[in-house]
Parts: C-alpha cells; sequence; structure tokens
C-alpha cells in the first residue's frame, strides 16, 4: 500500500456513519493500545520475568501460565478505559459489568495458544464487539450476527492485527518505531478454493465419518476422486492459522471428535468462533460447525465449545456437504476437491 494509513485514522473515518461509531473506535484503540505493551511483554518473555509456568487453572479447567494472567490484567485495565458495559473474559468465570450505561460488550480470549511460547510460535488476542443489550449479561447469548466488530492480534515475526469492521477486513502491521498499527492490507478476500487443510491429525481416530472422509478425500488428493492434490498446515495456533487462511486461503477444522470433553469441539463460541467466523465471512469465506453457520449459534454457556470449520468457500461447503450427507457439488468444476468423482459414489 502506497498510502500511510494508520489504525487510528482507519478508524476515524470507518466508523462514521455506524452506529455506536465513536464507542466502538475507542474499544478498538484500547485493544490495539493494550496488546503492544502485550506485545513487548511475549517478545522478552523470560527477560522480563515470564516464566511460562503455570499459574492456576481458569474457570474452564485450563492450566494457566503467568502470561495468561498478565495478558488477561492488561487487556481488562485497557478495556476499563473503553466505553463497555461488560466483558466476557477466557481467564474469568462469568461476564463482568464494567459500566453498565456503555453501548458495548466484549467478549475476548486475552492470549490465544500460550501452550506454544515457550517454542517461540505465534500466539493472539481474539476479540468480539456486539452492542449492549437492556439485559446485560444476556447481550452475550444473542447470535453471532450481533457483533459489529471483531478481529485478531498475532503476536509473531511481525505484530499483526487482523480487523473486522463494517463488513471489510483489514490488516495492519506495527510498527515499532513508532509504536502504531499501520495498514498494509485493505478489504481482503479469502481465495475460494485454496487445495490446502489445517487439522489436528493425531485425533484422527476419534473423529466423526464425515471429518474422516473430508480429509481422506483431500489426502488421496489426484489419486483418489479429488481434481487437487491437497497440501496440510498445522501450527496448532488458531490466530497463525486464521491468518494463513487469510492471506492464501485453505480449510482449517476443529471438529467434535469423540474424546471426552470434546464433544461439541474444543474452540470457544464466544471468544474464539464468533469472531473467527466475522473475520471469514467478511472477507469472503464461510465458518460453519459442518451442520450450522457459526454466526447463527447462541451460546447457552459463556465458555461454550463449538466445532469450527473456517476458510475458503468452497472448502467449507464441500465439509457442509459432506455433514449433510448429500453429493458434494460433483459438477462444479470450481470445486477442486469432488470435481471428477464425489465422495458417495
Ligand atoms: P487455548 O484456548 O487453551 O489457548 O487453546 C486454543 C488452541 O491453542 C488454539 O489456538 C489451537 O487451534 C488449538 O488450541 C490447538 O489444539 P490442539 O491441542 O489440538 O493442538
Amino acid at each position: 500500500m502506497d498510502e500511510r494509513v494508520t489504525l487510528r485514522s482507519h478508524l476515524d473515518r470507518s466508523v462514521q456513519d455506524t452506529p455506536n461509531g465513536p464507542a466502538v473506535a475507542a474499544v478498538i484503540e484500547a485493544l490495539a493500545t493494550a496488546s503492544i505493551g502485550l506485545a513487548d511483554l511475549i517478545a522478552d518473555g523470560p527477560l522480563a520475568g515470564i516464566t511460562g509456568r503455570h499459574s492456576g487453572i481458569n474457570p474452564d479447567g485450563d492450566l494457566q501460565k503467568d502470561i495468561d494472567v498478565a495478558a488477561d490484567e492488561m487487556m481488562r485495565h485497557a478495556l476499563g478505559t473503553a466505553p463497555v458495559a461488560a466483558v466476557l473474559s477466557e481467564e474469568a468465570e462469568l461476564p463482568e459489568v464494567f459500566d453498565a450505561a456503555a453501548p458495548l460488550c466484549v467478549a475476548i480470549d486475552p492470549l490465544d495458544g500460550s501452550a506454544n511460547l515457550e517454542n517461540n510460535i505465534s500466539v493472539g488476542t481474539i476479540f468480539s464487539i456486539r452492542p449492549s443489550g437492556h439485559d446485560i449479561v444476556s447481550t452475550f447469548f444473542e447470535p453471532g450476527t450481533a457483533q459489529c466488530a471483531a478481529g485478531f492480534v498475532v503476536y509473531g515475526p511481525q505484530t499483526t492485527l487482523v480487523l473486522a469492521l463494517n463488513g471489510s477486513v483489514d490488516i495492519f502491521i506495527l510498527d515499532r518505531r513508532v509504536r502504531e498499527f499501520l495498514m498494509t492490507a485493505r478489504g481482503v478476500r479469502i481465495a475460494p478454493d485454496t487445495p490446502e487443510f489445517a487439522i489436528n491429525a493425531s485425533n484422527r481416530r476419534h473423529w466423526h465419518g464425515p471429518v474422516r472422509a473430508y480429509i481422506d478425500e483431500c489426502l488421496a488428493g489426484t489419486n483418489g476422486n479429488g481434481g487437487a492434490d491437497f497440501n496440510m498446515r498445522w501450527i496448532g495456533s488458531l490466530v497463525a492459522e486464521s491468518l494463513r487462511i487469510l492471506v492464501r486461503g485453505g480449510v482449517f477444522l476443529y471438529p467434535a471428535d469423540a474424546r471426552p470433553g470434546y464433544r461439541e469441539g474444543r474452540l470457544r463460541l464466544l471468544y474464539e468462533a464468533h469472531p473467527m467466523a466475522l473475520v471469514m465471512e467478511w472477507a469472503g469465506g464461510s465458518a460453519t460447525t459442518g451442520r450450522r453457520r457459526i454466526l447463527e449459534m447462541s451460546a447457552r454457556t459463556p465458555h461454550q465449545r463449538v466445532p469450527l470449520i473456517m476458510g475458503s468457500a468452497y472448502g467449507v461447503r464441500d465439509v457442509a456437504a459432506i455433514h449433510e450427507g448429500i453429493e458434494p457439488m460433483f459438477d462444479n468444476s470450481d470445486a477442486p476437491l469432488f470435481a471428477r468423482r464425489g465422495l458417495f459414489r
């Protein structure tokens, strides 16, 4: 991009005509500012006293590291300075009311994938913003379509902010010299049919039939029924996988499986699947459980898990078609997987 667009100038311009525009901009700025501090802390790691050791257990039974706790404090502190009615954090059992009169509610995973940190692999912050309803807490139990903005920060070789706002997905990179996010990609569109998938294949024996069938088709490639040979990626870091999909397409799957505790998948609806689904859809991709569009799902509990299959539109469509037990789009030459002969023939 030739033009130098800062996050701040982008927000000023894009929220002018949106409901709660200035409030949405203030929340995003607060999160972005906090993420700059968190990027510093992550980069320093043990040099800043971050041991990576467990310091407790979060309300959902996950082991918490000292960096999880620090990230949660930093994000909460930042949101406390913004027009936020309530915050649901991965690290707290229930939503916390901040300012009941404020117009927005935020669901946040302050530091996703912290187990990757000791290996120096990218981790991130994921956030979802929605207008506050009359009953603040029940705002979180509305479907994902209620979100007015969402995004994530990747702390990797670069600190990257992906922002879904006003129907567009834009990417910013932190300029460390001036401590400001600069736009590097505007109106990102996900390639519709990249033959690439990401899944934790070590769980294959636990998968349900449709997921196993889809992945087996991918692995068979042109030796089987597919029209393309597939590539595989698995980083084990949701933010890094999501950024890769935005950049080069493909399908990410974290399905439900037969393991105890995984019957509804692994990832959380409110602060992982909903925001990623908004990003995917606004960038022209899709996100589904296999059977239902993620954005139409409502949480029953704050930390509800959900199967998440997202990415390139044709790939996600093929996975959903297998779940419905119908023949995928055999006759559609744009869909490489089933272009020649279908799964159920
Ligand atoms: P946390 O919510 O516990 O941080 O874990 C999330 C996550 O690390 C995702 O980023 C990633 O997609 C997934 O877990 C990896 O899970 P697995 O253990 O199956 O590799």
